[in-house]
């Protein structure tokens, strides 16, 4: 990896990655993509070029991709499950048209392609418990089923095509620099808002509900060592279980109050998301990106709690 372009690079992932490769990747560029509206600002724009790159113009891809002879792609372009479920046409047409632009671009010009899966591309006939890394995938909402055809769509491009695609299923992701926006999982980012904040947290999500979560240091490390993993050990490529900590929403409320003994937690379950949820692994097996690329997670969920309530104390307070 040397020239880079992070397509959706001012959203919850791409902002924290686009400045993780600025600085940990030597003696290139890393093109901050972003679709008007969602202009980057700060240090995110000072510390490198941007470009407009909106994943249904594959014209323009090609083009950015050529100025800056661009070898790798992280597409980071996505609704997430909640609205996508409310914009299933919008969804579709960024996750799927979106997709095959990058793929033909990445194709004639050679470039390898990081497009996330999820949590999400799993559905109620999944195992829910440590879920493999390879069983039934057969989501219900348009999330998931633009999920899955992203890790077949990727795979069919590398044995078709010899595209150097690679990926991992992501859990929520939790972190302190820009929201998550329109996800099932984003009540564990908002709740530490809420706690920071003071403010008494209403929680969409009922108790008992298990997800896998992931503290965003870990889940950019991985969108990193994925990339740069020796080829020869991958078995699979699209896309890997990874994991950390699977918590349901009283334990993320304990833990909290035990830094924060002030906090409040009620319940106004979303029906939408809860059902999503609920067709979601408790846990997965992260066995396969273990072994073939080296994964490990370095927070627990106590240990993202301290940080994220530390980071966020800065930022809020
Ligand atoms: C969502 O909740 O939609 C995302 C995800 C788990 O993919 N955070």
């Amino acid at each position: 990896m040397k020239n880079i372009l992070v397509i959706g690079s001012t959203g919850q992932i791409g902002s924290e990655l686009t400045m993780k490769l600025r600085r940990e990747i030597d003696g290139g560029t890393v093109v901050a993509g972003y679709i008007p509206g969602s202009e980057p600002k700060g240090e995110l724009l000072s510390s490198g070029p941007s470009e407009i790159a909106d994943v249904r113009d594959g014209a323009a891809l090609a083009h950015i991709v050529g100025k800056y002879k661009i070898d790798t792609i992280y597409n980071l372009a996505a609704l997430l499950s909640a609205v996508a479920e409310k914009k299933p046409l919008m969804a579709w047409d960024i996750q799927m048209n979106g997709l095959i632009n990058i793929l033909e671009v990445a194709r004639e010009n050679t470039c390898a392609v990081f497009t996330p899966s999820s949590i999400g591309s799993f559905g109620l006939d999944t195992p829910h418990k440590n879920t493999p890394q390879d069983t039934l995938q057969r989501p219900r909402t348009m999330y998931g089923v633009t999920k899955v055809a992203t890790e077949l769509l990727s795979d069919y491009y590398f044995f078709k095509y010899g595209v150097d695609t690679r990926a991992v299923r992501f859990p929520g992701l939790i972190s302190h620099v820009t929201l998550p926006g329109g996800g099932t999982t984003d009540y564990a980012v908002e709740i530490f808002y809420a706690a920071v904040k003071g403010e008494e947290f209403v929680c969409p999500i009922k108790p008992g509900t298990y997800m896998d979560m992931m503290y965003m240091p870990d889940a950019l490390r991985a969108a990193v060592e994925i990339m740069q993993a020796d080829p020869q050990r991958l078995r699979h490529r699209n896309a890997f279980n990874i994991a950390s900590m699977s918590f349901e929403p009283e334990q993320l409320a304990a833990k909290i109050k035990e830094y924060i003994p002030t906090f409040k937690m009620r319940y106004e379950i979303d029906p939408v998301r809860q059902a999503i949820a609920e067709s979601w692994p408790d846990n997965m097996d992260d066995s396969c990106a273990r072994e073939e690329w080296g994964w490990y997670p370095a927070y627990d969920l106590d240990a993202t709690a301290v940080d994220m309530i530390a980071a966020l104390r800065q930022k809020l307070l």
